[in-house]
């Protein structure tokens, strides 16, 4: 038996008898001292992602919470689950509970549902600080991973891409200013499938992996084009955008103009929803607990609250501190809340890159901005994710190289 064949069997004898003993006794489970990750349960609650692409799967006819726990346990990077009795739906996240909103008492049906959480981290060590690997791996101090990287385990060459994104088993690269984005197998690294939306030369995109859904705005060309397996349409063909983000109901398209609008769509019809005034020079953005998170050239990250009717823009920085680049444009973020982004520190455009430029990764969760680790390479573009086994880091050089490194920890 491998090591690996090893943990999880152990693991899961753990589990069965820890979630029966729960059922028994109807009570929270207390601090545990076994070597392999336990899970807490959450009666009487759902779990509500905190970024919509840190979900992985919904798993139908699943008979019990047991067989939910067990679901989540074996999938390679779930840390979180939602287990839907009546519908014997079981939900696997990606994300750790801390990063989204455990919502107590579902009441919009009749079902009962309840959140498991994985304890991957052992006592004393925290995410996203740390990187764990419940009993698999030793913790690791995140900053030391990024400082450490010595030897890409593969290079994709002649990619000139901003926004590399991972989800939890693929690589998507799509292509500056070409209509196609590229999708690699995570296991070999080998090119897997090929995106080409119609008619544009992609400027930006942003992709939900789980519905197969790509927005991409034209580079120099009006429109943002939606590709999906149930909607395919050109919207906003008066204006170019510039940059584009998704949640799970909307399309956000910024233009990097000063003073400009975001456009905001509905994500199921392509229709004009509403629009956002006051950001600086809005540029990269995502949503994160209903937060619209915007990378603002000039003045850096600033947001603004969906739930509220006035959107009242909240700056935090202007440029002066190391957490986040004044210039920095690009945005994803994992699933422990890091978000990762490139910077610059001089010129708009990041050109010609200077030797003070740097991509940081932040802590966009707790202790509000924090910053976790920086990236010196100049003009580069980062994004990261990890499962229970492994990190990756993946280190875009678009311009210097149009190669994409990736890392493995
Ligand atoms: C998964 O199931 C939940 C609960 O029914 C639902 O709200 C959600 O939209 C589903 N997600 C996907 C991607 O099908
Ligand atoms: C869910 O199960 C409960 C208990 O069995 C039942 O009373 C309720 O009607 C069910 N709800 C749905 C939506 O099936
Ligand atoms: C990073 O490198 C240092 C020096 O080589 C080593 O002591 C440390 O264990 C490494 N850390 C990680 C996380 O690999
Ligand atoms: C949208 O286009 C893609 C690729 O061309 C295709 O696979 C998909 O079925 C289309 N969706 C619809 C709703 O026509
Ligand atoms: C294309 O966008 C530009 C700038 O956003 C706008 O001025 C122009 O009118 C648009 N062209 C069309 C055909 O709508
Ligand atoms: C588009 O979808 C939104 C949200 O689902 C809905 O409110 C709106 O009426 C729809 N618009 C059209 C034209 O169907
Ligand atoms: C941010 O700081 C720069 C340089 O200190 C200054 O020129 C700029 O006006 C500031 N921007 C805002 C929006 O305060
Ligand atoms: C984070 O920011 C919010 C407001 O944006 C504030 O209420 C909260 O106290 C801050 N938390 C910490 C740990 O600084
Ligand atoms: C998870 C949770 O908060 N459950 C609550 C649901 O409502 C009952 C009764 O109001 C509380 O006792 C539970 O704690």
């Amino acid at each position: 038996m491998d090591r690996l064949t090893h943990l999880a069997t152990t693991t899961i004898i753990y589990l069965l008898l820890r979630i029966i003993i729960k059922e028994i006794e109807g009570q929270n489970m207390g601090p545990q001292s076994m070597r392999t990750m336990n899970i807490k349960i959450v009666p009487n609650a759902h779990y509500k992602l905190g970024y919509f692409a840190n979900f992985l799967a919904n798993l139908s006819g699943v008979r019990s919470l047991m067989h939910c726990a067990l679901a989540c346990q074996q999938d390679l990077s779930c840390r979180t689950a939602t287990y839907y009795n009546n519908l014997s739906l079981c939900s696997l996240y990606d994300e750790y509970s801390y990063v989204g909103e455990i919502i107590p008492n579902f009441t919009t049906t009749d079902d009962s549902s309840a959140v498991l959480i994985l304890q991957v981290c052992p006592v004393g060590y925290e995410e996203p600080y740390h990187l764990c690997f419940g009993s698999y791996r030793p913790p690791v101090i995140f900053s030391d991973v990024v400082n450490n990287l010595t030897t890409a385990v593969a290079i994709i060459s002649n990619s000139e891409t901003f926004v590399p994104r991972l989800s939890s088993k693929l690589l998507y690269i799509p292509l500056y200013n070409s209509p196609i984005t590229n999708i690699y197998d995570l296991t070999t690294y080998t090119q897997q499938q090929t995106i080409v939306t119609p008619l544009f030369n992609q400027c930006h995109s942003d992709i939900d992996f789980a519905n197969q859904y790509l927005v991409c705005t034209g580079y120099l060309q009006n429109g943002t084009v939606i590709l999906s397996p149930v909607l395919n349409m050109t919207i906003g063909l008066d204006k170019t955008g510039w940059n584009v983000c998704l949640n799970e109901e909307y399309i956000f398209i910024t233009y990097k103009i000063l003073g400009s609008t975001i456009d905001v769509y509905y994500r199921t019809n392509g229709t004009f929803a509403f629009e956002i005034n006051g950001f600086y020079q809005a540029n990269g953005c995502a949503v994160l607990n209903k937060k619209l998170f915007v990378l603002n050239p000039g003045v850096g990250l600033q947001s603004t609250d969906l739930d509220s009717s006035t959107f009242v823009i909240t700056s935090y920085q202007n440029g002066s501190s190391n957490t986040i680049q004044q210039i920095s444009s690009q945005f994803t973020i994992d699933s422990s809340g890091r978000s990762y982004t490139c910077g610059c520190s001089n010129s708009m455009n990041c050109l010609p890159p200077s030797t003070s430029d740097m991509s940081v990764i932040y802590s966009m969760t707790v202790n509000n901005i924090t910053l976790l680790a920086k990236y010196l390479k100049p003009y580069s573009y980062l994004t990261g994710r990890a499962t229970k086994y492994n990190y990756r880091l993946l280190v875009s050089l678009p311009v210097a190289e149009n190669n994409v490194y990736i890392y493995e920890y």
